[in-house]
């Protein structure tokens, strides 16, 4: 499939999906969003593909959403067409998705990046959420998904001021699950990617639902949301096989049933 604003591409069961708007930073606008909902629908649908890593350049994963786009809309367009709800669509994918993010990932662009399940940076990678400093604020999910990630003092700090923080702020600060150097980004990206995808498809779409479910609910429906899970696997091959592997010290042979 061919995109004029992203490139995608497959290494075995991962898909690749880079952001490519380089003149504008990867400014993310409607047709962004419209193509990478139609690549991630592509991925979510072929049995092939175990897991999406979601990248930009090197030196923007993107820079928010488009200004240029926005910047004319008044109360009622914005309100009546909800030029953003379109986005949720990469949030509720439910193969796994891990961005690899290098350079700026701003207002938007920060969103999109936690939409995905985790985040590896390259230690040029730069988070913030500066719609302040453009008389708005975060629209496409950073208020709620920046703080249940960094906590309220920092989420806070980054939306009312606007400044950003660095790789290794990130990190500490529990938004980044992994910092690798730029040149190693898509290797890293590819290889976590991989291996998740290589394990019971069964097994890690239930994965990443339970800990999505935690964002969502009290401790008790979220460890009874779990139990039941847990307990459903029992019914698949690939519980029987990966549990005879282990007792019989060789490696499983999963079936994806
Ligand atoms: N939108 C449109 N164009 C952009 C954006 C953007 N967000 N960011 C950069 N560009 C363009 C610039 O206009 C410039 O284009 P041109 O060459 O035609 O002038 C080109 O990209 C290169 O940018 P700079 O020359 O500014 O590059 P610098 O290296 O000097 O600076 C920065 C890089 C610091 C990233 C700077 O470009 C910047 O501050 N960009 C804006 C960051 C920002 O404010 N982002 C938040 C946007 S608002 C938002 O995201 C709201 C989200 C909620 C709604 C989501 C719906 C999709």
């Amino acid at each position: 499939m061919s995109y004029e604003t992203l490139l995608t591409e497959t290494r075995g069961a991962v898909a690749i999906v880079t952001l490519n708007r380089p003149k504008a930073l990867n400014a993310l606008n409607s047709t962004v969003m419209t193509e990478l909902t139609d690549a991630f629908a592509g991925f979510a649908k072929d049995d092939a593909i175990g897991a999406i890593v979601l990248t930009g350049s090197e030196k923007a994963f993107a820079a928010g959403a488009d200004i240029k786009e926005m910047q004319s809309l008044d109360f009622v367009d914005a309100y009546v067409n909800d030029f953003i709800s379109g986005w949720e669509a990469i949030a509720s994918t439910r193969k796994p998705v891990i961005a690899a993010v290098s350079g700026f990932a701003l207002g938007g662009g920060c969103e999109l990046a936690m939409m995905c399940d985790f985040i590896i940076a390259s230690e040029t990678a730069k988070f913030g959420q500066p719609e302040i400093t453009l008389g708005v604020i975060p629209g496409m999910g950073g208020s709620q998904r920046l703080t249940r990630a960094v906590g309220k003092a920092k989420a806070m700090d980054l939306v009312l001021t606007g400044r950003m923080m660095d790789a290794a702020e990130a990190e500490r600060a529990g938004l980044v699950s992994r910092i690798v150097a730029p040149e190693r980004l898509i290797d890293e990206a590819v290889e976590a990617a991989a291996k998740i995808a290589s394990f019971p498809r069964a097994a890690v779409l239930m994965g990443k639902e339970a800990v999505a479910r935690s964002f969502e609910t009290t401790l008790g429906e979220g460890l009874r949301f779990e139990r039941r899970l847990f307990h459903s696997l029992f019914a698949t091959a690939d519980q029987k096989e990966g549990m005879a592997a282990f007792v019989e010290k060789r490696k499983p042979s999963f079936s994806n049933r």
